[in-house]
C-alpha cells in the first residue's frame, strides 16, 4: 500500500512549499475536519442514535431544522470558538454572526458553514454534508459586525465539505487545486486520497430538479431540451439526469465525473434570485469547483465577483465542467440581448 499521507501532513508541506497555510489557518482547517469527523458519527447513528427527524423549530431561512441541523451547527460553534484562530462565524442555522466569546483570543479569520446541507434526505439515509468557507477579517477592530462578512467569494482563504456518504470525504482547497481525503473510521483519521482534482470541460450528464421546468426563465428551457433531444438534437449527443437534493453529494459527482450543475432563477418566487445561498453554499462550492478547472456563475458572472448585500442572499447558480456553464451563460447573455432588443425586463440575476 502507497505511503499514506494524513490531513496534517498534507497541510504542514503545503505551508512549507507554497506558504498559504499559516498557522492559524492550519488551526482552523484540522479543528473543522475534526468537527466533520463528530458530525459523521452522529449521521451514521441514524435512528439508533435518536438524531433523525424534526427539532420543532425553524432556521433563519423559514425551513424546519432537523435534530442532526442543530446538533451540527453546535458541534461546528463548540469546536472553533476556543481555538484563537476565529474572530467570528457565520452559519446558516443561526439569524445572525456568532462573534467568539470575550474569554477566548479573537484570531484572523471568519468562518461561515451550512452544517448539514441537504437535510431532507436525513431520514431517507441519502448523502449529505457540510460546507464552510473561510474567509479573512479584513478590519482590525475588536467588534465583528455582520458587514466584516460581506466579502466577494474571490476573497476566501479556504473552502471545502464534508460529504457524509457510503464513504465519508473531505474536499479542500486554499487556492492551489482541490484535494480529497477519505475518514479511516478505523483510525480516525483523515487520508489524502487525491489530489490536484479536474473536473472534465464538458459532459454528458447534467443536475437540476426537473420538476421546476415549468418556471424556469428561457435560457435555462433551452439548454436543458437540447440535453433532452439528445443525439437527434443540436448538441448531438444523449444527456444522463442526476438529482440527489444535496449539493455536496451533486457537486462531489461532478468533482468526481464531470456534470454541470443548476439551480437558477424561476418564476416561482421571482423576488429571489435562487434557492441557494451566496456566502456558505455557492461561494465555496464555486472555489473549489474552479480550483479544480471547472466554471461556476449565476448565469450572468461569476458567483465568485458577486458582492454580497446581505448575508443570508440567495443566488442562482450553474457550476460545473466549463464548456457546459460558459454555454448556458451564453445563452443568458443572448437572452438578455433578445430581451434588451425587446425592451423586456430580464429575471433577477443576482442580490
Ligand atoms: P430542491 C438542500 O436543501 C439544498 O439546499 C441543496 O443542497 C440542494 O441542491 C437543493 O437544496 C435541493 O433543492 O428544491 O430540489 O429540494
Amino acid at each position: 500500500m502507497s505511503k499514506r499521507i494524513s490531513l496534517t501532513q498534507y497541510l504542514v508541506e503545503q505551508q512549507r512549499h507554497q506558504g498559504n497555510i499559516p498557522g492559524q489557518l492550519r488551526l482552523l482547517i484540522e479543528v473543522v475536519a475534526r468537527a466533520c469527523k463528530t458530525i459523521a458519527i452522529s449521521v451514521n447513528k441514524g435512528a439508533l442514535g435518536e438524531v433523525l427527524g424534526t427539532a420543532g423549530s425553524e432556521n433563519v431561512q423559514g425551513e424546519v431544522q432537523k435534530k442532526l441541523d442543530i446538533i451540527s451547527n453546535e458541534v461546528l460553534i463548540e469546536a472553533n470558538q476556543w481555538g484563537g484562530h476565529l474572530a467570528a462565524m457565520a452559519s446558516e442555522e443561526m439569524d445572525s454572526i456568532h462573534p467568539v466569546p470575550d474569554r477566548y483570543p479573537q484570531g484572523e479569520y471568519l468562518l461561515l458553514f451550512d452544517p448539514l446541507d441537504g437535510s431532507s434526505n436525513i431520514d431517507v439515509n441519502v448523502s449529505i454534508g457540510t460546507i464552510f468557507s473561510v474567509l479573512r477579517k479584513l478590519s482590525d477592530h475588536e467588534n465583528i459586525t455582520e458587514r466584516d462578512f460581506l466579502q466577494p467569494g474571490s476573497r476566501q482563504a479556504a473552502a471545502g465539505y464534508c460529504v457524509y456518504g457510503p464513504q465519508t470525504s473531505l474536499v479542500l482547497t486554499v487556492g492551489n487545486g482541490v484535494a480529497m481525503f477519505t475518514l479511516d473510521r478505523e483510525m480516525g483519521s483523515w487520508v489524502l486520497t487525491q489530489e490536484q482534482v479536474q473536473i472534465p470541460a464538458d459532459t454528458k450528464e447534467f443536475a437540476i430538479n426537473m420538476s421546476n421546468m415549468r418556471h424556469w426563465a428561457p435560457p435555462v428551457k433551452r439548454y436543458i431540451d437540447e440535453c433532452l433531444a439528445g443525439k437527434e438534437g443540436p448538441r448531438g449527443k444523449d444527456f444522463n439526469m442526476r438529482w440527489v437534493a444535496s449539493m455536496v453529494a451533486d457537486v462531489h459527482r461532478i468533482l468526481t465525473r464531470g456534470g454541470v450543475f443548476l439551480y437558477p432563477w424561476d418564476k416561482r418566487e421571482p423576488d429571489k434570485p435562487g434557492k441557494l445561498r451566496l456566502m456558505y453554499e455557492a461561494n465555496p462550492m464555486a472555489f473549489i469547483v474552479e480550483q479544480a478547472g471547472g466554471a461556476a456563475t449565476n448565469g450572468h458572472q461569476r458567483i465568485m465577483e458577486l458582492q454580497p448585500g446581505k448575508l443570508h442572499e440567495r443566488v442562482s447558480v450553474v457550476l460545473g465542467s466549463k464548456n457546459e456553464v460558459e454555454r448556458v451563460t451564453g445563452y443568458h447573455a443572448q437572452g438578455h440581448e433578445q430581451s434588451h432588443a425587446q425592451g423586456q425586463a430580464q429575471p433577477q440575476a443576482a442580490g
